[in-house]
């Protein structure tokens, strides 16, 4: 995941301690204008180079072949990246300032006398420790954003992906981990206390990719709030193929007529992808009615509990998808 291994950010006043004790230390070990020269150099050096670092730990998200627009999206619900980019850019020029700053004292560190020197060494540790207070809002910025979105679940935007929807109790979870080999992995977004689910199947080879969305994709969109809205949108760059599980038996707790509602509300969103409609529970005895079935217009009807039409519901799926692997050395 693309923002997993994000270091943390230092904030400015553990950066310029460490930048003017290394400095001193550094000052220590040598004597005279070398000790002044010395001592500018590491100061300045530990400075632009951390702050670089922050900057280049980051992908790049102007460009789409470093941050998947799923991710982007993601990243926009839970940061603001425009602000993100803003930091970022920030403390970029902060590193480059730092180099600059050495550079002019550099040369008023040479053929002078000690005590001038001390002078204007000083005045460029003044300057430096000026810029990065300068920079401090941003750096913690940068660091509250990592912490906010390196614990994201991985999923993995360019792999064949089939997203789970319904109401709550439908069925999801269920179907989920009976189609996937090793239990799914849950693992919490910061916008939806349920954790969303990822599993993975293969199917002639290739590897699937089942998204589980309690939470977010289980109930009227006019419900969401803005985040979760968001999520949904990143979650457009994601599916494939959309499952949207109905209860027709109702013991879900949501009256079908509702359950139904969403399912066009998900199918017109999900427009570019193939929306299929599943009636799970068809074990229950209060569905027993074909009228009922009918009504739901549902394309596949199946039973999670009994394993009825399970397969098949997830071979319609790998259908719709009509993946094509990418191969090697084509065109
Ligand atoms: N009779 C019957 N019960 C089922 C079937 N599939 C799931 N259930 C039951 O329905 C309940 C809810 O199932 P879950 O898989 O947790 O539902 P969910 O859609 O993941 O629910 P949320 O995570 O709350 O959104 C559980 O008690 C399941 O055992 C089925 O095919 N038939
Ligand atoms: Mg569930």
């Amino acid at each position: 995941m693309i923002f997993e291994d994000l270091p943390t950010t230092p904030t400015s006043e553990e950066l310029i301690d460490k930048a003017f004790s290394r400095a001193a230390r550094a000052g220590r070990a040598k004597g005279g204008l070398e000790a002044q020269q010395s001592m500018l150099q590491t100061a300045a050096n530990i400075i632009s180079d951390n702050l670089e670092n922050v900057v280049t730990a980051w992908p790049d998200f102007a460009y789409e072949d470093d941050v998947h627009p799923f991710y982007y999206e993601i990243a926009d619900a839970i940061v603001d990246v425009d602000e993100l980019r803003q930091s970022l850019s920030e403390v970029m020029w902060a590193s480059r300032k730092a180099r600059e700053i050495h550079e002019e004292y550099q040369s008023k560190l040479r053929k002078t006398d000690v005590d001038t020197a001390r002078k204007h060494r000083k005045q460029a540790f003044a300057r430096l420790a000026d810029i990065v207070e300068q920079i401090g809002d941003d750096l913690l910025y940068i660091n509250e954003s990592r912490n906010d979105l390196r614990d994201l679940p991985d999923i993995d935007p360019d792999e064949p992906t089939i997203v789970v929807a319904g109401y709550p109790n439908v069925g999801k979870s269920s179907f989920v981990n009976d189609v996937t080999s090793a239990r799914g992995e849950t693992a919490s977004y910061p916008f939806t206390t349920r954790g969303i689910g990822v599993g993975h199947f293969e199917h002639d080879h290739i590897r699937y990719q089942i998204v589980d969305t309690p939470g977010l994709l289980d109930r009227p969109p006019e419900e969401r709030n803005e985040i979760e809205s968001q999520a949904v949108s990143a979650v457009e760059h994601l599916a494939d193929c959309m499952l949207v599980v109905l209860d027709p038996s109702a013991e879900c707790g949501y009256p079908l007529e509702s359950q139904l509602e969403l399912r066009d509300a998900i199918a017109a969103q999900f427009d570019t992808v193939t929306v299929l409609t599943i009636a799970n529970k068809v074990d229950r005895e209060e569905v027993w009615n074909d009228d009922l079935l009918s009504e739901m217009d549902a394309d596949y009807r199946m039973s999670v509990e009994t394993g009825e039409n399970v397969e098949h519901v997830l071979g319609a799926a790998v259908d719709a998808i009509d993946y094509e692997p990418e191969l090697p050395f084509e065109g």
